[in-house]
């Protein structure tokens, strides 16, 4: 069965930093608009996909996106309509091929994005299906074409056992899963006026059973971390893009021994029922082969440098996850944190990678990172999303669905990330409604598809 597609449609409407974004509407003939609505990032890799923004005009300071939207209206309506919005990846290649940049700088990135996904609710619209539905079906069609299962998940750490009738060899990608979700506590870096050189201090709440569970002690120990805050005398903290407390700190050390005794102070124990994740984002204080960090060192640091500090606090703190510990271009010393830290933590690549086949490609073959950070506007199509999670899979790195600093209500992630079975969910703190609508829309999968997706948590992490 075919469902053409009738209507492309677009507009500009806000992020969760009041930024202009792109929302796309596609209507299949005699069924309601599939919507979708485009994120933002702030602290990007140079690596990624082109967002087109109204550069020189006076309007919004430039960030206008009516040009990207003018192309969705125009150029990419004239093609897409007529075509079968179930078949998503004709759609995609379409897509990919009309912008015929490499880096979707033409069209934008925004404006494609917005399509793609817009046109996969829109095939969901016409047939009655949920979002997680026919994210799932689009899933199984990627993962049967391109042949092959994921191999067992590669490494370390202690955890609990998985339910929903899973088995720790059961593989991500296969079953539809809730996702342990990765949490930010502390904002840093370019997401919090860079009070602290580091980005994200983040739990993983590994010991919880379920979901609903792992959320309910994100939340307390979240709270927890507010009354620690304000005791040891940060009053009137502010909170970061993110939703993560911003408050001023001498170290990032100090926001790491912060968020352990909030885990503490939640009643949870530190490593085995709550672990602690970094997003270094290091791209950003990377300068001339050295990482400046003053709050450790008056002079930058080495590469070798920063992977001895990145040891010793792995060894002192009961950290199990570090994004981005190495700057984008930094191939050399990303090889040498995988050597020395591969086996015992979870090694994220997001400037590194940016949910690019060919880079993702690149680092599996240099033997760099051990985990991959998808996020959709990074790259721009569903399908191309798709392909490089299902990459990191069959080469036993570990997927990390993620949102973006600037985000909306569109909940596409949570669906996705349930979908692909892929095990891992970055969105932000608990504090801002543009990130409670992916955890609220897992709440109510969680619900609905009772028996049908299973929850291995921090089990992801067992070999
Ligand atoms: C990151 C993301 C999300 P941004 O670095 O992982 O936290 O930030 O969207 O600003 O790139
Ligand atoms: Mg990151």
């Amino acid at each position: 069965m075919t469902n053409r597609i009738e209507r492309v449609h677009a507009r500009e409407v806000f992020d969760s930093r009041g930024k202009p974004t792109v929302e796309v509407e596609v209507t299949c003939a005699g069924a309601r608009p599939g919507r979708a609505m485009v994120p933002s990032g702030a602290s990007t890799g140079r690596f990624e996909a082109v967002e087109l923004r109204d550069r020189g005009d006076s309007r919004l300071d430039g960030l206008g996106v009516r040009h990207a939207v003018a192309n969705v209206c125009t150029e990419i309506a004239s093609v897409l309509i007529g075509l079968d919005a179930n078949d998503q990846a004709e759609i995609d290649r379409r897509l990919i091929e009309l912008d015929g940049t490499p880096q979707k700088s033409r069209l934008g990135a925004n404006a494609i994005l917005g399509t793609s996904l817009a046109v996969a609710y829109a095939s969901a619209e016409a047939r009655g299906l949920s979002a997680v539905a026919r994210f799932r079906e689009i899933w199984e069609n990627h993962h049967r074409r391109a042949g092959g299962v994921s191999p067992p998940v590669n490494s370390s750490v202690t955890v609990v056992r998985p339910t929903g009738g899973l088995t720790p060899s059961d593989r991500l990608g296969e079953k539809m899963l809730l996702p342990l979700p990765m949490v930010n506590m502390i904002s840093g870096g370019l997401h919090a006026g860079r009070q602290l050189e580091f980005q994200d201090f983040l739990i993983l709440p590994v010991g919880a059973t379920s979901y609903s569970q792992a959320f309910e002690w994100i939340v307390m120990v979240y709270r927890r971390l507010g009354r620690v805050l304000t005791e040891r005398g940060h009053e009137g903290i502010l909170i970061g893009d993110e939703g993560g407390y911003g408050p001023k700190l001498r170290t990032n050390e100090e926001a790491i021994e912060f968020v352990v005794a909030a885990i503490e102070a939640a009643g949870l124990k530190p490593g085995s029922d709550v672990a602690i994740g970094l997003d270094v984002a290091s791209t950003h204080f990377f300068e001339e082969g050295r990482y400046r960090l003053p709050s450790v060192s008056s002079s930058p640091l080495t590469a070798e440098q920063m992977v001895d500090l990145l040891e010793r606090w792995v060894t002192r703190y009961p950290i199990i996850s570090l994004e981005d510990a190495l700057a984008e271009d930094d191939w050399d010393g990303w090889r040498l944190i995988t050597e020395r830290l591969g086996q015992r933590v979870q090694l994220i690549g997001d400037d590194l990678f940016v949910t690019n086949v060919a880079r993702l490609q690149e680092g599996i073959e240099r033997g760099v990172a051990n985990s991959v950070l998808i996020k959709l506007n990074q790259i721009g199509t569903l399908s191309e999303t798709l392909a490089t999670l299902k990459l990191a899979l069959d080469n036993g790195y570990w997927p990390v669905v993620s949102a973006r600093s600037g985000e909306t209500e569109d909940a596409t992630i949570a669906d996705l990330v349930v979908a692909t079975g892929a095990g891992q969910l970055k969105v932000g703190s608990v504090a801002r409604s543009e990130r409670l609508a992916k955890y609220n829309q897992l709440l109510r999968l969680e619900e609905s598809l009772a028996g049908e997706a299973g929850y291995l948590g921090g089990a992801i992490f067992t070999r």
